[in-house]
């Protein structure tokens, strides 16, 4: 067996280098819990970027999981199966939507979701032929793939990936007037995260997506909100766009979908816009298949059923209660919602990597974004104890 230093060289050696990761190397989780191969155990306030929501290694997803692998996994699409519908009828009970399209990965809902607008936008508003234009903001996280590196404003996300999609235009985050101002005649959709992640777990204003809202309604264009990281209890909601009272026309979920056990992403829409696909023009080898459709089933009961969105909400306002009260002239803001939370340090504090790697060495993994701020983001089940223990931890760290 490799030791965790081989397993490292091993990476490095043949890895493609598009990541530089902790030097920590987990084999085992459980609940808010992961060890590494060397029997340290540490409290995961990253949950995959909020994949594992239900905790690691949740039991019944697990049960799920196994008992559907066991019994069928694949079918494509040129075969129904008997759990894609159950999954419908469950996302639609719990979000409300009128139309769902099951995809794998984030990107993968993004991309569906810009096709399906575009679509929309020829068909429903006369937008002529390969015109449409999708208003974004910046500083967006929306993933890795040509289309969505097209329209990210981080050059390390983007140079050298050219050429790129063209169809997109970039305004602020948080600017409703700017909105407005970008639509044109040929604008079909405004898609935007609710929080931004990685920009630094950034809050809009107060009222900010209530007037987007009254906006894109009025100018008819789509709203599309990616929940793929805010989404699924993360905030304290099942989605963050509770928060503002609104509903978007097209929402994006992934990640904790499956909570953490398989690549499963949906795109959640009102009537009109997954309408306008017909048979033949979008689809996935593996989107909506048997494995994924049970698991995501299990993932959405289990996060309802045992008070997980509640708990994030409670005991978010408590993590951030807590954090507040660390007495360091290191911190400039620590925010969040829920149990998205970020602490943000003042520009001349020192290497982020160092405080990081100290939490690590206390048994806490966390991850820094844009070389301020950490993120802490633990699975939703976090008990009010394992965040007292925490905050100690980053107590000692930051003072
Ligand atoms: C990586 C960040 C988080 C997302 C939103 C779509 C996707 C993501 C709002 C794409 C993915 C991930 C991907 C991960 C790092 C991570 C991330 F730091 F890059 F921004 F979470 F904060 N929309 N976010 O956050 O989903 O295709 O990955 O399933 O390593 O790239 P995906």
């Amino acid at each position: 067996m490799l030791s965790a230093f081989d397993l490292k060289a091993s990476e490095l050696r043949l890895g493609a280098n598009n990541y530089k990761p902790l030097d920590v190397v987990l084999t085992r989780g459980e609940g808010v819990w992961v060890w590494d191969v060397d029997g340290n155990r540490y409290l995961d306030c990253l949950s995959a970027y909020s994949a594992v929501n239900q905790g690691h290694c949740h039991p019944k997803i697990l049960e799920t999981m196994i008992e559907q692998a066991k019994r069928l996994t694949l079918t494509s699409r040129a075969f129904r199966n008997d759990q894609l519908g159950h999954l419908y009828e469950e996302l639609a009970e719990l979000t409300g939507s009128h139309k769902i399209l099951p995809m794998n990965s984030g990107a993968e809902a993004v991309e569906s979701a810009i096709k399906a607008v575009r679509k929309w936008g020829y068909e429903h508003k006369g937008v002529p032929e390969d015109r449409a234009e999708v208003i974004v903001c910046a500083n967006n996280f929306h993933g890795r793939t040509v289309s969505v590196v097209s329209f990210s404003t981080d050059p390390t996300a983007r140079n050298g990936f050219g050429p790129f999609t063209p169809g997109f235009r970039v305004i602020d985050f948080g600017d409703a007037e700017a909105l407005e101002a970008a639509i044109s005649p040929n604008t079909v959709a405004f898609l935007a995260e609710p929080i931004q992640g990685e920009a630094g777990v950034i809050i809009p204003p107060e009222g900010y997506f209530a007037r987007v809202r009254e906006i894109c309604t009025r100018r008819g264009i789509t709203l599309i909100l990616d929940e793929i990281q805010t989404g699924l209890g993360r905030t304290g909601r099942l989605l963050a766009e509770e928060h503002e009272g609104i509903e978007a026309d097209v929402t994006l979920i992934g990640k904790a979908l499956s909570g953490g056990f398989y690549p499963v992403s949906a795109v959640l829409s009102n009537d009109d816009v997954l309408g306008v696909l017909q048979p033949g023009e979008h689809g996935s080898t593996f989107g909506g298949n048997p494995l994924g459709a049970a698991i995501a089933r299990t993932a959405l009961k289990v996060l309802v059923e045992e008070g997980m969105i509640a708990n994030a909400a409670t005991l978010g306002q408590y993590f951030l209660d807590r954090l507040n009260e660390i007495d360091s002239d290191k911190i400039r803001e620590v925010r969040g919602r829920g149990l998205m939370l970020a602490v943000e340090l003042h520009p001349g504090s020192g290497p982020i990597g160092d405080y990081v790697n100290a939490l690590k060495d206390r048994g806490v993994l966390a991850k820094d974004t844009h070389d301020t701020t950490i993120r802490i983001a633990p699975p939703l089940v976090i008990t009010r104890d394992q965040i007292d223990w925490a905050v100690e931890q980053f107590a000692a760290v930051f003072s």
